[in-house]
This record gives C-alpha cells, structure tokens and sequence, in this order.
C-alpha cells in the first residue's frame, strides 16, 4: 500500500520541492509514497480569501482562523494521524519518525503567522509537532524534514546495505569519519589502518573514532538509548 501524505498550507509550491528528487522523488515516482499538496486558502470565504485575524487578548501578529483550517482539514482528513507543525509541539524524535513511518501516513497542517488559533487542535486532536529550537518562518520546511526522514523509513526506499546499516551495532553513535582517493591529498594522508586490508582493524578503529566522536561532540548521545535502532522486542 502506499504511503500517504497530505499537506495544508498557504504554499503549496513548496512542495514536493527536494521530496521531489533523489531517493525520495524515485520512490514517490513508483509509488511507494505519496504527496498531495492543499492549498488552505482555498476554503476561505470571503472576498478577500482571508485565513488569519486579530489575536483575542491583543498583541502582535496575526492568528489562523479554526472554521478555515477545520474546513481544510475535513476535505482531507481520513484514518491518518494528523499532526500540526508548530514551534510549540514536541520535538521530532526518530522513535516519532519509525512510528509515524509504519503507519498508512500522515496528515500534516502547516502553519504561519503568530500560530493557529488552539480550538482546532484540540477538536482535532492535531499532534503538535517541532523540529528543533530554532526559529523557522513557517511550518514547510519542518513538513519537509518530517516527511524526509520517514519516506528514507519506507520498505524499499533504501538498499538493502543501508537498512542493515541502520540495525547495526553502531547506531546511537556518530558515524567514524570517511576517506577516499587520493591517499594523499595536499600532504594529509589517509590513516594507514584503512589502507592495510585488515578488515577487523578496520572495524576495531571505525567502532573507536565513532564511540571518541560521539563524546567529544554529543556526549549527551552515550547516555541516551540508541536512537536510530529499533527497541529490542519485550523480553517472554
Ligand atoms: C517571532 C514569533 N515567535 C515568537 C517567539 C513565534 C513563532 C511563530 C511561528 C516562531 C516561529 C514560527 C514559525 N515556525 C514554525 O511554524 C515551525 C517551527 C519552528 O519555527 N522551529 C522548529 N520547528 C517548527 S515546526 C513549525
């Protein structure tokens, strides 16, 4: 079955925008995924297509109007989960990204301006989602990197050698850093181990500089359970 995304949003020539290249676009192409991009102002009423108003309680900014996102949200709304992408909501976790991937897919509300008004997200039940603390101009770009992370998740979308990669004893960690040819470039060579064929040296030294990586620079990631790995199943 394929895997289904809607999107509402006041720019929908945003999308697929890179969702429509590489690996994610060849996968969308075959129909492992899709993306069907809303344009909300399209269920405004008035003359003017209206979407915002003045915030109740005074302040800056303008709020999006409940009746129009509702009426968005109905004309796409199914037994997909619905989320709203907001600087408010909780922050994207790959243990989110897994779930929301095994799922039939996503419905995703995008926002602007100050916020949305809060009664449609509670009628709704929109799962308040963010990607980080870090200040966007709308909720697009944070659509984009959600539905990024769980297409790459999609049966089929990545080789083999990548799923396995995924699963393997490593994740949790930093990768090790790479190298290729030329062995020598500008007078920096290549760590001699890697040129040596010595396949479990190789490893030995990758699992090192992964583990001395991960502690000088997220330390915080060695006391976190593994994220990018499955939970183990529960014990009989
Ligand atoms: C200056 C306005 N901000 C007051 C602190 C509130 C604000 C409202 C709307 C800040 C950013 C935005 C637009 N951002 C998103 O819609 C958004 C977002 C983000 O900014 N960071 C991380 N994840 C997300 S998901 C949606």
């Amino acid at each position: 079955m394929t895997w289904r995304a809607s999107v509402l949003t006041l720019f929908p020539e945003m999308f697929p925008g890179p969702l429509g290249l590489s690996l994610a676009g060849r996968a969308r192409a075959r129909g492992v995924w899709s993306l069907d991009a809303h344009d909300i102002r399209a269920h405004a009423t008035d003359r003017h297509r209206t979407v915002d108003d003045t915030p109740f309680g005074g302040g800056a900014g303008m709020v999006m109007r409940p009746d129009i996102l509702d009426a968005a949200l109905s004309a796409v709304a199914d037994e997909r989960p619905a989320l709203v992408l907001t600087p408010r909501g909780q922050t994207l976790t790959q243990a989110t990204v897994r779930e929301l991937a095994a799922g039939p897919g996503v419905v995703l509300l995008c926002g602007r301006y100050e916020g949305i008004d809060q009664r449609v997200i509670d009628a709704r039940g929109l799962r308040e989602m963010s990607i980080g603390d870090y200040v966007l101009s709308g909720g697009e770009p944070a659509a984009l990197v959600l539905l990024d992370a769980c297409v790459r998740l999609l049966p089929g979308v990545m080789g083999a050698a990548a799923s396995a990669e995924e699963e393997s004893f490593a994740a949790g960690l930093l990768e090790y850093p790479h190298y290729t040819r030329p062995a020598d470039w500008q007078g920096r060579r290549v760590p001699e181990v890697l040129l040596s064929g010595h396949h479990a040296e190789v490893a030995a030294w990758r699992r090192r500089e992964a583990e001395r990586a991960t502690r000088e620079r997220r330390p915080d990631l060695l006391t976190a359970q593994a994220w990018a790995v499955a939970p183990p199943p529960p014990a009989p």
